[in-house]
């Protein structure tokens, strides 16, 4: 019977181990981050995640990646490049600027995503 409730014990404990290592990964890429690498997908017009938020100061290695070849341009930061399906491109910076910034699609003109940086000490 004890070993029985120990068994019982130690199984929800992992379970719950578990629960909130896979919620703190689904959460990753809208959470602010202190410093990082963080992946972003254009996917026809659309990024994934649609929102990249980061704390301000944030050392941040953005991976981008997408389905078709496009101009992605990091309005505020000004940061531009050419992506081409099957090849990874990674954009280094520091988080200095606060506020919202646009991610377009730099020849089409249109919004792929939104880049956030949050003021450090909150708003
Ligand atoms: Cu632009």
């Amino acid at each position: 019977m004890a070993q029985r409730l120990i068994l019982i014990t130690a199984a929800l404990v992992v379970l719950i181990a578990l629960f909130f290592i896979f919620q703190s990964r689904l959460a990753a890429p809208t959470a602010p981050t202190a410093a990082g690498t963080i992946a972003a997908r254009v996917d026809g017009n659309a990024l994934d995640p649609a929102t990249i938020t980061l704390d301000e100061g944030a050392q941040t290695i953005l991976t981008l990646t997408s389905t078709r070849r496009v101009r992605f341009h990091l309005h505020g930061y000004d940061l531009e490049r050419t992506l081409t399906p099957g090849e990874p491109v990674s954009l280094t910076f520091t988080a200095t600027l606060t506020g919202r910034f646009t991610i377009e699609d730099e020849d089409s003109g249109a919004q792929l995503g939104t880049l956030l940086v949050q003021p450090r000490g909150g708003r």
